[in-house]
């Protein structure tokens, strides 16, 4: 493990390395504990660069077996080999040299996952960041593109499937029972790039034919046995290939495209040019082992991965902070093409809902950094909500502030201009002015400054003038390291809405420029005068979450009702609803806290009856607006001084009161929502099981176990099953239904432990304080391994982050034993130490008694004795 040297790296640090690698020739000879790599560099310096430079590589844990320069073994004293760099001080004279380097690595005692690995015996390499660095010694940096030619040689037994990155080469045997694979990849890359895969895995094949006819072969590499399940990945990829040639004339550009399934991954899946290396939980799925979720995440992170192929691989970042140029730009294309293959409205709900819940916490905690950072300790901990869905939203922006065309050019010129480049944001953003003519030097601080905007917005209508007057104020907090910020451009949807429901038109508007329905707030406060306003409308305010902000407005119950029932834009609607579920469970959770009754919000409960009803609406969006806020979007909306378990009381308090007003009706619906026919994963189908779902839960919430465990029991896929299982146990936790189906459904999946996966977070999400003996006891499952991260994620991770009650015990228990599980963890793997430390994030939120608790466990984790970057990076500005 690399422990922590407490450098911190900076944007404004940046320069052009002295040397350059043009061609990258690897040998892997595989073995499971000594692993011999040979790399071949061609190396130039760069022009203007004098000859007494030295070469500094980067290594990680490495162990240098030979060095040549020009074919000669290398001079004791022309290098000094440390295990994280290698520095060459007597460099050729020449402009151009080789350089071969042979390092010995031992696969299976890497369980960082950063690097060369095994996972279920094979063989597998993750290398971004920089994970590159441990294989050999490198200029391990995104902006050294190279040429790799690989080959790799291993038992013909262990390892029949040999993949690397672009284009296969020759294959054959070797004496001893070996052979050999040899892949060519045309594209330079940079180093993060690299993939290789060698073992024994079951495929599956298909061809996609592409816009100019070539025709490329695809294949997904699973266990054996599993080849069915990967089926729906296949037709999302074929699907993903041929959006991204129509919707943004992007094409592939290699003969082939490999993805390979592996059961112990950091993340989702890496883009690797060729060759996409998955957590199988993001490639596995049929009726009976997957829910309706996995099969759209599955859908949407193949598609993300591909969709980088352009936005990261063919254009790659400079340097590590500008790791949004990649990941919100693709995030951004992966949440079109979902919107495109599903429900546009649905899916923008989704999409905002996982950034409140995910990226608002940063930016209003401890860990919040602008979506482009300026520095960092450890590159690894900035894979965060803000880079990624921050990130999207502001790509997003662009496109709502210069039009689809606009937007389509501009990115049709980023692509034209930098391929083949380590681009920037400031490159990206020039595209877009260069189309448009317009200025986006003010929009750009949505990369620059940390923190959610919010807008005040006061509204006065005059009958007399027939006018109406908004006054928009904006403000952005403070956040850690930047107390002062600068005014942002911000593009406001928005629409007046009449009592007819429909959008009231105005002649005239002056104060600042509105086009398309989109207000453009620049300045602190904005007077914008609508004329010819027919009468006092509704305001529907940042439509389609036009941009990612907070508002207040001083709007009354009487029109969030209305425009729960009648705005036209959707997403609106559906906040219109969700904020009055919200101020409901604030205002009922204070009570619960004061020892009083929760009043129950009569018009509420009977407008979730009418929604649950509306049949103009589809079932998906009806699940969704009929969906409570989580107890962490109730706390985080509340702000400071938390208290866990009055959220719980009063959510439970308000579900059970929907679902008893509304039991008769609720019930039949659920009836007539009954799955009839053949499964299919589409998202009418998944929506109407949703909406049943949501249906279960709400009369389960009002006291019937029945339909539950009848479920559960009469399930034919796994969206109904473990639906009616999570139903069982939050809601009659301990009952011998809920048992009687906590043992089948082991039982069932036994052998599966990525299904198993759920029934660990089904129960470590069961609220309340008794459950962190359930964790406890279920690490000492035999399915259970904290050494692969989807268990761990499944049950700790579950646990920490959504089990408000559970984790935050007033007695601290729950952070003690999370801080003994994060420790131990690091010893392995510390990135998913650290990321499963940033749930302690937003602890200064909490009551006194539990925030003075949660301090003490922070403060145990950073004074542990060599401690690696990842973790205490994290601790240290957690507690800053
Ligand atoms: N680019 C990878 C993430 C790598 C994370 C490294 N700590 C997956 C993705 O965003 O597509
Ligand atoms: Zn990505």
């Amino acid at each position: 493990m690399r422990t922590d040297t407490g450098q911190v790296f900076k944007l404004e640090d940046y320069r052009p390395s002295d040397y350059l690698i043009e061609r990258t020739n690897l040998v892997f000879r595989l073995d499971a504990e000594r692993t011999e790599v040979v790399a071949e560099l061609a190396v130039r310096r760069r022009n203007g660069v004098s000859d007494d430079a030295p070469l500094i590589l980067d290594g990680d844990g490495l162990d240098l077996a030979g060095l040549e320069i020009d074919g000669i073994a290398a001079n004791a004293n022309a290098y000094t080999a440390a295990p994280d760099q290698l520095t060459i001080h007597a460099v050729p004279a020449d402009r151009q040299f080789r350089l071969k380097i042979v390092t010995r690595l031992s696969p299976d005692t890497n369980k960082a996952l950063m690097g060369l690995y095994r996972s279920n015996g094979v063989y597998c390499t993750q290398c971004e960041a920089e994970g590159f660095r441990r294989i050999t010694y490198f200029l391990d940096r995104p902006d050294i593109l190279s040429v790799y030619s690989v080959r790799i040689e291993a038992d013909r037994d262990a390892a029949p499937l040999m993949l690397s990155n672009g284009n296969p080469g020759k294959r054959s045997d070797l004496p001893d029972g070996r052979h050999f694979a040899e892949w060519h990849d045309p594209h330079p890359k940079p180093s993060y790039l690299f993939a290789l895969v060698a073992g024994d895995l079951g495929v599956v094949r298909d061809t996609f034919r592409t816009m100019t006819g070539r025709k490329v072969d695809l294949a997904i590499h699973v266990e054996h046995g599993k080849e069915a399940r990967a089926a729906y990945a296949m037709d999302a990829l074929k699907r993903s290939m041929a959006w991204d040639e129509e919707k943004f004339g992007r094409e592939y550009d290699l003969e082939v495209f490999n993805i390979v399934a592996v059961s112990d991954f950091n993340m989702g899946a890496m883009e690797n040019k060729g060759l996409n290396i998955f957590n199988d939980k993001y490639v596995l799925a049929d009726e009976d082992t997957a829910t309706d979720a996995d099969f759209a995440n599955i859908e949407a992170i193949i598609a993300h991965e591909y969709f980088h192929n352009w936005t990261g691989n063919r254009i790659t970042c400079r340097d590590w902070f500008q790791l949004c140029l990649k990941e919100g730009l693709t995030v951004y294309r992966d949440h079109e093409f979902s919107a495109d293959q599903r429900s546009r409205a649905v899916k923008r709900i989704a999409e905002v809902r996982t950034l409140r819940a995910h990226q608002f916490p940063e930016d209003q905690g401890p860990l919040a950094h602008p979506v482009r950072p300026r520095r960092y300790r450890e590159i690894n901990n900035f894979y965060t909500a803000t880079v990624y869905e921050k990130g999207s939203e502001v790509v997003r922006m662009i496109r709502t502030i210069l039009g689809g065309e606009l937007f389509r050019k501009g990115m049709d010129l980023y692509f034209k201009r930098h391929d083949g480049e380590a681009a920037t944001v400031e490159d990206f953003l020039r595209v877009f002015e260069d189309v448009s003519r317009r200025d986006l030097s003010q929009f750009a601080l949505w990369y620059h400054q940390a923190g959610t905007p919010h807008l005040a917005v006061d509204a006065r209508y005059s009958t007399s003038e027939r006018a109406l007057t908004l006054t928009i104020e904006q403000s952005v907090p403070p956040t850690p390291g930047e107390s002062r910020k600068r005014l942002m451009h911000i593009p406001l949807a928005f629409g007046l809405v009449g009592s007819d429901g429909k959008d009231l038109d105005w002649s005239a508007v002056e104060g600042a420029t509105v086009s398309d329905g989109v207000i453009d707030v620049r300045k602190r406060r904005h007077t914008v005068r609508f004329e010819g306003v027919e009468e006092r409308p509704c305001l529907s305010l940042n439509r389609e979450f036009s941009a990612p902000i907070t508002i207040s407005a001083e709007e009354t119950e009487e029109d969030r009702l209305f425009l729960a029932r009648h705005d036209s834009d959707l997403f609106s609607r559906w906040q219109a609803l969700n904020t009055l579920m919200t101020d409901a469970l604030i205002a009922a959770s204070g009570k619960v806290r004061g020892g009083r009754a929760p009043q129950m919000p009569g018009k509420l409960i009977a407008l979730c009856g009418e929604i649950a009803g509306s049949h103009e609406l589809e079932p998906a969006y009806r699940a969704l607006a009929l969906t409570l806020p989580s107890e962490t979007d109730i706390a985080r909306e509340i702000g400071s001084d938390i208290d866990p378990d009055a959220i719980l009381a009063a959510r439970n308090a308000l579900a059970a009161a929907i679902g008893k007003e509304n039991g008769a009706a609720f019930a039949r619906l659920y009836d007539e929502l009954a799955d009839t026919g053949a499964f299919s994963p589409d998202a009418a189908s998944a929506g109407k099981r949703a909406l049943r779902n949501v249906l279960l839960d709400y009369l389960a919430a009002a006291g019937d176990a029945e339909r539950a465990d009848a479920q559960f029991r009469a399930a034919t896929n796994m969206t109904e099953r473990a639906a009616a299982l999570g139903v069982l146990a939050n809601r009659h936790p301990g009952s011998p239904q809920t048992l009687a189906a906590l043992t089948a459904f082991e039982e069932r999946y036994r052998g599966d432990p990525l299904v198993l996966d759920k029934w660990f977070t089904i129960q470590a999400v069961v609220p309340g304080h008794e459950t962190l003996d359930t964790v406890r006891a279920l690490t000492k499952h035999p399915a259970f391994q904290f050494a692969n991260p989807n268990r761990v994620r499944a049950l700790i991770g579950a646990f920490s982050s959504a089990n408000q009650t559970g984790f935050h015990r007033p007695d601290g228990e729950s952070y003690r034993y999370f801080a003994d599980i994060v420790l131990e963890i690091e010893r392995g793997n510390p990135q998913l130490a650290a990321r499963l430390a940033t749930t302690l994030r937003s602890w200064r939120q909490l009551e006194p008694g539990r925030r003075a608790l949660a301090r003490e466990t922070l403060q145990r984790i950073a004074s542990a004795e060599g401690l690696s970057a990842d973790l205490r990076d994290i601790v240290e500005r957690t507690l800053a």
